[in-house]
């Protein structure tokens, strides 16, 4: 596609906005950048894209920047509703996520495999990478990090993209086509955003909009909002279940992993023998040698891959054992459905959970019902702390708040016995109290490592 000299405003000037402004530029396109935001590092930027010949507008996101513009490239988290977006969609200009403009730029049919759901994606994207890089030249990007953009243009022919895909991204793609893509799962999440769950789910189901009869849909059959899809689906649908068994798709039976795909019957491995453990990493793992085998790598690899796959930072994350007290870093667990299936890791240990945060418009009964039997108390932070409280002390669950997270980890240290587990799965958002989830998790690690250094068991409960 030709894009010189088309004028293109990018919205938002983030990781996306920056690397889909930098790739235009480098086209020929005249680009101008906006961001509402104006703090000394959004300006620190502006002042490094302007030196490379972009325009750039920050603090403010008014009309009549929209003058001229052929196409918009709008960030992940920035929502369609706002008045901007909403007067150039009446204008008739084109609104692309950078995933969209990564597909037109990625040459004539690319290799994608797409991957979506509520939970576990990150997960499935690493192992569906890990997969293809020992058969193929591979790209790992999209939501997991790393915009798509940035590798488009300096791969191979036959180079595969595994893209992570969030809700957000797929709201605003036209064409983009995966020529396999996989929906995990569909459970309450950024309601902040959505009218409802039907509305997010949507947005999902957007990743097979264009695919067609040649294409592939990995679904999970035991989730029935993700199986509603099926009959709308134009691709060849392959499911994924732990408890039902196929002609076609991929299944357990008896403690191991089948492929079955007309002829082709393979026996991948036993579940005992995966490194991951818990019933959604089953899912992950299913939907992963799915994708891979459907795209043609080789049983053995995929053995390989998933029996060396320890898991992800910040997902059900071992951190530390002292005296006895096994510590989990999940700060990836941003909504209720996450911190459910953590609570399903440890079999019948107690579980002192650190939770709180930003709530992205989700309710908490559901976590403090899956918690009863399981959470002996849970320390409670951040800007839902209140919220939290109120559904677990309905569920008869002892809580403590705390002012940080740092503090929370010492009151779990406090209240805290040989077996026990302490669990950071927070059930919220990051942005009230950190950077990301990352940040979060990072301290939270840090907050343990310095109970190690200062002997805080060694005084505290010698
Ligand atoms: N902004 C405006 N106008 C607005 C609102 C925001 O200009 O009305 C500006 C902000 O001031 C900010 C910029 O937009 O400077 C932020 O853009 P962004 O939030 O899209 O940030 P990126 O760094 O581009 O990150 C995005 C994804 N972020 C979100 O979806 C919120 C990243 O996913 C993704 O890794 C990255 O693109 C590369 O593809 C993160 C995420 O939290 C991990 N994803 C959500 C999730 O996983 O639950 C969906």
């Amino acid at each position: 596609m030709e894009f010189k000299g088309k004028k293109i405003l990018v919205l938002g000037m983030a990781r996306s906005g920056i690397a889909a402004a930098k790739k235009l530029k480098s086209m020929g396109a005249e680009v101008l950048v906006v961001d509402k935001g104006d703090n000394s590092s959004l300006r620190k930027t502006a002042n490094i894209l302007k030196k490379e010949g972009i325009s750039v507008h920050i603090g403010s996101q008014p009309p009549h920047i929209l003058k001229g513009q052929e196409i918009i490239i709008i960030s992940p988290g920035i929502p369609n509703s706002i008045s901007l977006v909403e007067k150039a969609m009446k204008d008739g200009v084109s609104i692309w996520s950078e995933i969209e403009l990564a597909y037109r730029l990625a040459g004539p049919s690319p290799f994608i495999i797409g991957i979506t759901g509520t939970n576990g994606k990150t997960t499935t994207t690493m192992l569906i990478g890990e997969m293809y890089k020992k058969m193929f030249p591979t790209v790992v990007a999209g939501n997991i990090g790393q915009p798509l953009i940035e590798s488009i243009g300096n791969t191979l022919l036959n180079t595969k993209f595994i893209v992570e895909l969030s809700s957000f991204q797929l709201e605003n793609i036209i064409k983009f086509q995966p020529r396999i893509s996989v929906l995990l799962n569909i459970t309450d999440d950024h309601l902040d955003r959505y009218t409802g769950i039907d509305d997010y789910a949507k947005a999902k189901a957007r990743i097979f909009s264009s695919q067609t009869e040649e294409d592939y849909a990995i679904l999970n059959y035991d989730d029935p909002l993700v199986w509603s899809f099926a009959p709308s689906i134009k691709g060849k649908i392959f499911p994924f279940s732990k408890f039902n068994q196929f002609k076609v798709g991929i299944f357990v039976k008896s403690g191991k992993i089948f492929f079955k795909n007309g002829k082709v019957s393979k026996e991948i491995c036993a579940v005992d023998e995966l490194k991951i453990k818990g019933e959604h990493n089953l899912d992950n793992v299913m939907a992963a040698a799915a994708a891979a085998l459907i795209g043609g790598v080789p049983l053995k690899l995929v053995r390989e891959a998933l029996l060396s796959f320890k898991g992800l930072e910040h997902r059900v994350e071992h951190v530390a054992t002292i005296k006895g007290v096994d510590f989990y870093n999940d700060s990836k667990a941003t909504n209720p459905d996450a911190v459910i299936k953590a609570l399903t890791s440890f079999e019948d240990r107690p579980i002192i959970l650190l939770a709180g945060g930003r709530n992205k418009g989700n309710t908490f009964r559901g976590v403090a019902e899956a918690a009863k039997g399981k959470v002996k108390t849970a320390i409670l932070f951040g800007e839902a702390a209140d919220e939290i409280r109120t559904a677990f002390h309905a569920s008869g669950i002892t809580t403590k708040k705390s002012p940080s997270l740092v503090d929370a980890v010492h009151a779990a240290v406090d209240v805290s016995e040989a077996n026990d587990v302490i669990l950071l799965s927070p059930a919220c958002a990051s942005f009230d109290m950190f950077a990301s989830y990352k940040e979060r998790g990072e301290v939270f690690k840090e907050a343990i490592i310095l109970q190690k250094k200062e002997n805080f068991y060694g005084s505290k409960k010698a």
